[in-house]
């Protein structure tokens, strides 16, 4: 049985989300976007019922583990999935709308921050100049290079050598932009921070036209956190309260047309501690039950936003 306390290897998740295919075959589907360099598959599964009368629902998309050492992004991700399947509460939302979840979208990286580097960010591409790996979350063709970014291929935010020259990154922009039209909600789970940022973030002070509907969900999404253990997230836009950081793959959906969307960086905070240890992006196993637990109504109310409209 799987155990959502842990976490696990990019090939334990992968056999997870088949199983939860294989065993609610009316209303999940498993199906890849591609593969990464290293020729693994980015699975993803597309979760809710039929629709009866339309091609294509509307839907909320969820990706997690851009980043290698996040590893808190993907166990979220797992924890949604499975609470979307168990729990029946969920059902009229899974017939109204499709939700959309990518629990890895770099395999590479995370196995290499699992078994060589935990510290590991990027990519695995290269070497370049002697070095692995560009910042996938640099490396999106819309404003690439502009700010936040690196042309040193040794560098954390390395953006890449050219905007989308990273496989996982051209694989998720050929999976979004056909789907502009009926994926209404994009969010990337990231760590840490606690803080839920809405675009532009390649910038300070410059905001999409909608802002005030992208602070509205963000202010729902802070309630729903808070309700459940305390917890209070910032809601802010990436570039004022984060820092400016272009070439993301927030600002590129919101680029192609996607109303909601937001970057969720999840535990810990700036100021948690524990025993005065500080985690940063090594944060113990036995704090991912609080954090999914209180990610998960965040997520569903954005499920929640797009079934019922703007
Ligand atoms: O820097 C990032 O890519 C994200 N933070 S992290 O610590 N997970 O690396 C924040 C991205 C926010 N969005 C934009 N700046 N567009
Ligand atoms: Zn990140």
């Amino acid at each position: 049985d799987f155990d959502f306390d842990k976490y696990h290897s990019y090939d334990s998740i992968i056999a997870w989300i088949e199983s939860v295919a294989t065993a609610n075959p009316t209303f999940v589907s498993i199906d890849t976007i591609g593969q990464s360099l290293q020729n693994r598959e980015i699975k993803y599964l597309k979760i809710g019922y039929p629709s009866a009368t339309k091609a294509e629902k509307n839907a909320l998309f969820i990706d997690a583990g851009i980043h290698a050492r996040e590893w808190i992004a993907p166990a979220a991700a797992l924890y949604l999935i499975n609470q979307l399947v168990t729990n029946s509460t969920y059902t009229s939302l899974l017939q109204a709308i499709d939700i959309i979840v990518v629990p890895e979208l770099n395999p590479d990286g995370y196995e290499y921050s699992r078994n060589s580097d935990r510290m590991w960010r990027k990519s695995r591409s290269g070497p370049r100049r002697g070095c692995y790996g560009a910042d996938i979350n640099r490396n999106f063709p819309f404003k690439w290079m502009v700010a936040g970014s690196s042309n040193n291929p040794c560098s954390e935010t390395y953006a890449g050598p050219s905007a989308l020259s990273e496989i996982e990154g051209q694989r998720l922009k050929a999976f979004l932009d056909p789907r502009n039209n009926t994926i209404k909600a994009y969010l990337t789970l990231h760590s840490y921070g606690e803080d839920i940022l809405y675009p532009w973030g390649y910038t300070t002070g410059h905001y999409p036209p909608d802002v005030n509907d992208l602070k509205a969900l963000g202010q729902e999404m802070f309630k729903a956190i808070k309700a459940v253990h305390g917890t209070e997230f910032e809601v802010g836009n990436s570039g004022d309260a984060l820092y400016p950081a272009s070439g993301a793959s927030d600002d590129y959906s919101k680029s192609i047309g996607i109303k909601y969307v937001y970057t969720v960086e999840l535990r810990p905070g700036e100021g948690d501690n524990d025993n005065d240890q500080w985690y940063g992006f090594e944060l113990p196993e036995k704090f991912i039950k609080p954090t999914v637990e209180e990610t998960l109504p965040a997520l569903i109310a954005a499920a929640n936003r797009v079934q019922n409209g703007p």
